[in-house]
């Protein structure tokens, strides 16, 4: 039985499932409803994740692995090209998949869930983390002239940001744009529409 990839239409589980597509895993998507919680073909999402949120990856074995860094570590740790190399790489890895999920993932509920006049200083903080990212952005991707999973994060958050109109820093809209192209992105997009 392949593993299973638990996901919520256009939420941060796509990061993952451009991961899984890149690295080449089999493994099938499964559309969960954000709001219901109810699984596609049926099924309550909660029994699979008490967390309730996205993503979740079950394995052929029963083992359920949850949290976006963890699911992305272990894809890295699949695929080794997905992840940058040389000294430290796979704990520089993990530092950006922290960085991300904390600094700039968990403001985004945050910020939704405050009246407009009030998200200001929410929008302030994630401006300036876009900003740090994107004066970090030397090359083509975080980790230099190779594609690796904090990639597909920050892709999956920059688009989120985007869509709220934020206006993000040179070089992050090339990079968005880069991104976007890549044929395992534009597949997840594909599935996760349908
Ligand atoms: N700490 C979790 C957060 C995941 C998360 O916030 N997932 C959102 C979508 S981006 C979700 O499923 N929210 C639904 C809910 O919390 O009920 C992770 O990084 O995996």
């Amino acid at each position: 039985m392949p593993m299973k990839l638990f996901c919520a239409p256009g939420f941060s589980s796509l990061a993952d499932h451009i991961a899984m597509l890149e690295a080449g895993l089999p493994f099938d998507f499964v559309k969960v409803d954000f709001e219901t919680k109810q699984i596609e073909g049926g099924g309550d999402y909660v029994a699979v994740n008490p967390k309730g949120y996205v993503p979740a990856l079950i394995f052929d074995d029963g083992a359920v692995l949850t949290e976006n860094v963890a699911i992305l570590a272990w894809i890295a740790d699949q695929a080794p090209s997905l992840a940058p190399q040389g000294h430290l790489g796979r704990h520089r890895l993990i530092e950006m998949l922290s960085f991300i999920a904390s600094e700039i993932h968990k403001r985004f509920p945050f910020y939704l869930s405050l009246p407009e006049e009030l998200q200001g200083p929410i929008q302030e903080d994630l401006q300036r983390w876009f900003g740090f990212l994107a004066d970090r952005l030397e090359d083509d991707y975080l980790f230099g002239d190779a594609f690796t999973v904090a990639d597909a994060y920050l892709f999956v958050m920059t688009r989120g940001a985007a869509e709220l109109g934020f206006v993000l820093p040179q070089p992050l809209p090339d990079y968005l744009r880069r991104i976007d192209a890549r044929p395992a992105v534009q597949a997840a997009l594909r599935r996760e529409a349908a």
